[in-house]
């Protein structure tokens, strides 16, 4: 389907070259004309929400309205409580979210009004209120996942004061600014990567079948846990982790780095965190998480053995000749900033991912329900059928 021009999604474009461009804004624009948290260089990822939905920056008193509305609307049900607190510590964080995220259709305004009779002209309404509420739960939901599997299971109340990435941050535990900050720049880079990827792709299909918003989500979720899509900022830490044992004592230098990549490449199927379907030059999202670095954790010894990747990994995937694209892309980068301030746990990064792209996927699920898109049912064929069409042309 690469190049097969097939969806409308109003949210966002990627241009092979220039990277993303949310509501025709690139990722250095919007990182400086959004409204910036209290005291912080970084923008409220609640405002990206806003430009989704209405094309519109908001002012910073929109945002801050945004960030209150999503606070009030956190709680989870008691039910999900109870899900999260029984379901097995040793299943994959990104699999008990998407069962919370399923389960969640209790709270279906739409599938309620539906079950009613809605006029079609109304679809729109209640899924925009049913987006704002899933918006307003995943950080509850994911930072009870964290606290659970990897620490006391006690989780913060949300602060009602406070915005989406601060009460994020406090309700995983961690008080650090600099990782409240580093955590609105994730949510802000991973909300959205137009209509064809997989989780938005599957979110937008299961929503044409009029499945509400919790359902079409955690439809996305499950996609979006693929080694190849989301999961990849795992793997980039596994894959990290191997290299380093590979180095032992030796001196990083570009020849032992190529020399341990090429070993890498023979056991692995890819090297994660690098080439894109669409993207043929390095991820802007990369590049924004590396700037992000050089300022914040220069001598971070993580950050230089990623810098240094960056510098011979392009070439050996171009010798290699099998990749059109052989330029680093979001997850290559993501994973080192989480460990320098402390979030250790690979297995937790690919929910992260997915509480932030609930902005993109969500904001252009209201759209497609106000544009009445239609039920997606593509056209297959049979290989014998396909045979017999070709001899017969
Ligand atoms: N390392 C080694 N080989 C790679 C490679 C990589 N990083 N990226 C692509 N290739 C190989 C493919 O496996 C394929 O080989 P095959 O013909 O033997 O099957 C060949 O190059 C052609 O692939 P492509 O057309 O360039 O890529 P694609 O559009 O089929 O897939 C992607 C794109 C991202 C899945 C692929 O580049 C990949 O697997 N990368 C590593 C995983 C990763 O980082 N995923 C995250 C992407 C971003 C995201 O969604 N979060």
């Amino acid at each position: 389907m690469r190049g097969v021009k097939c969806l409308v999604t109003e949210t966002s474009v990627l241009d092979p070259l220039e990277g993303i461009r949310y509501r025709g804004y690139s990722l250095p624009e919007l990182l400086n004309k959004l409204p910036k948290a209290k005291g912080s260089a970084q923008p409220l990822p609640e405002s990206v929400f806003w430009l989704l939905l209405t094309g519109e920056i908001p002012s910073f008193s929109q945002a801050e309205a945004l960030s209150k509305e999503f606070a009030s609307r956190a709680d989870l049900p008691a039910h999900i409580v109870q899900l999260l607190n029984n379901i097995p510590a040793d299943l994959h964080p990104m699999s008990q979210l998407s069962a919370a995220v399923t389960a969640m259709n209790s709270e279906s305004k739409f599938a309620k009004a539906y079950a009613k009779g809605l006029k079609k002209s109304e679809y729109w309404r209640y899924v925009l209120d049913d987006s704002i509420d899933l918006i307003s739960k995943l950080p509850v939901a994911a930072a009870m996942i964290y606290r659970n599997v990897f620490k006391d299971g006690k989780i913060k109340a949300v602060d009602y004061s406070e915005d989406y990435a601060q009460n994020f941050a406090s309700l995983l535990g961690f008080d650090d600014p600099g990782f409240t900050d580093m955590l609105r720049l994730y949510l802000v880079i991973h909300a959205d990567h137009e209509g064809g990827n997989v989780s938005a792709h599957t979110t937008h299909l299961v929503g044409s079948a009029l499945s509400d918003p919790y359902l079409a989500y955690a439809a996305g979720l499950n996609g979006l846990a693929g080694p190849l899509h989301g999961l990849a900022n795992q793997q980039v830490l596994l894959w990290l982790e191997k290299f380093k044992k590979l180095l032992g004592d030796s001196p990083i230098t570009k020849e032992k780095v190529s020399e341990i990549v090429l070993k890498l490449l023979e056991s692995e199927n890819v090297i994660p965190g690098y080439g894109h379907a669409v993207l043929r030059r390095t991820d802007p999202r990369y590049l924004c998480q590396r700037e992000f670095a050089h300022k914040h954790l220069p001598d971070d010894s993580n950050f230089k053995l990623v810098s240094i990747l960056y510098e011979v990994v392009p070439d050996i995937l171009e010798r290699q000749g099998k990749a059109r694209n052989p330029w680093p892309n979001v997850d290559a980068h993501s994973g080192i900033l989480l460990q320098h301030y402390g979030l250790t746990e690979p297995n937790f990064y690919t929910v992260l991912f997915g509480v932030s792209r609930s902005l993109g996927t969500l904001a252009s699920l209201v759209w497609d329900r106000a544009l009445g898109l239609p039920l997606e049912r593509p056209k297959s064929l049979s290989t014998e059928k396909l045979k017999y069409l070709s001899k017969k042309h």
